[in-house]
């Protein structure tokens, strides 16, 4: 199909409440959404790079300036047969992954539209629902992160996550266990250890975590495989894999038993199918993970979690979790049983809300 039209738009939207991690401190999204068109056909994308390169290297302004430059020029008025295509289409292009999977993902939205199929049916997903799961952030006290956990057990969210930190650790688990001794719970640190804190991970194991994500420097996958010797514990790696080669590698070297797949950070949805596919071949569990996304976003890595390999809980959560005022009329909400239904729409299957996105776009640019 030949792409007659890009727009790039750069919106902010104010979370629900702040999301603290080990990285800093986050009260607004700022984030670009892509449209590409095909005559009457539109495919919706976003980028998940944040304001400032925290979670990586890449920031809205990056992101812009690689799709705006090097991106969207190469890829318009020209006949593009798939996504499989559109995604070779960019490999000269070195790293910034969340600008090409932006660009890639609103191109797997359009070409599952003008077939007519929604996007987890074209990528082949097997499943009607995806398994629900809620990552909560840092909190000013223990009390308080008890009372949020005990929230949402009360809503039906079946598998907790908490963010941790040095200081935030192993008080902080211990009494969460302490709580809820039963509960599916794991525990995410971006990164903030090194191995000199051996001695933290192996008293952590006995909290019976689902695992430990990314523990060690988001460039690491050797440390992770010491540390992986040395405990229980599964170690999920997020930061650290940003392309099918890390993930080979990371799993050749036991960096890690459990991969978070997010779309955004290694380049889309093709890369993301072929690290789910090398983690089934090698009895590697993966789950999709999330980066505050809006319902846009949201949708696609619904649709990403209905491929086979997806076993695990994923960091999908409701809608009204994260904003009260989202850029898609549907909403996502939880089913009795944990999980999210996948929509049967055509391409992402959700409706995007036209006047919301233009209430909170700053800039636009058509091309
Ligand atoms: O490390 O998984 C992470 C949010 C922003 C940046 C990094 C991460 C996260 C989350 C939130 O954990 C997951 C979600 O979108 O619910
Ligand atoms: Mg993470």
């Amino acid at each position: 199909m030949r792409l007659t039209e890009a727009e790039l738009r750069l919106c902010k939207i104010p979370l629900v409440r702040p999301f603290q991690t080990s990285l800093g401190r986050q009260v607004n999204k700022e984030v670009i959404i892509i449209l590409l068109k095909s005559g009457s056909w539109v495919g919706y994308g976003e980028c998940v790079a944040g304001s400032d390169p925290r979670y990586s290297y890449e920031t809205v302004k990056t992101a812009w300036h690689v799709l705006e430059d090097f991106i969207i020029p190469r890829i318009l008025d020209k006949e593009i047969e798939n996504p499989d295509r559109f995604f070779s289409l960019l490999g000269h292009i070195r790293g910034h992954q969340m600008a090409k999977a932006c660009a890639e993902m609103s191109f797997w939205d359009l070409f599952a539209k003008s077939r007519g199929v929604p996007l987890s049916k074209l990528i082949g997903g097997k499943s009607k629902t995806i398994k629900s799961g809620v990552s909560i952030g840092i909190q000013e006290d223990i009390s308080t992160l008890l009372d949020i956990i005990e929230k949402h057990l009360k809503e039906g969210y079946p598998r907790i996550k908490i963010k941790i930190k040095p200081g935030w650790d192993l008080e902080v688990v211990g009494r969460v266990r302490a709580k809820f001794p039963h509960i599916s719970l794991m525990v995410d640190a971006n990164g903030a250890y090194s191995l000199d804190d051996l001695l933290t991970f192996k008293k952590l194991d006995r909290y019976n975590l689902l695992m430990i994500e990314q523990p060690l420097s988001h460039e690491d996958l050797v440390d992770h495989s010491l540390l992986q010797e040395e405990i229980r514990t599964p170690i999920c790696l997020d930061e650290s894999i940003k392309s099918h080669h890390h993930a080979e590698q990371a799993l050749d070297i036991k960096s890690c038993k459990i991969i978070n797949i997010k779309p955004g950070r290694v380049g889309g949805i093709h890369v993301s199918k072929k690290i789910s596919e090398l983690c089934r071949k090698r009895g590697v569990q993966v789950w999709c993970g999330g980066m505050l996304e809006t319902g846009i976003g949201r949708a696609h890595n619904v649709h990403l979690a209905s491929l086979p390999g997806f076993t695990l809980h994923n960091d999908i959560s409701e809608n009204k979790r994260y904003y009260q005022n989202d850029l898609t009329k549907t909403q996502f909400t939880l089913n009795p049983d944990g999980t999210i239904t996948i929509p049967q729409n055509p391409g992402i299957g959700v409706e995007v809300d036209e006047s919301r996105l233009g209430e909170v776009t700053k800039k636009k640019v058509t091309y």
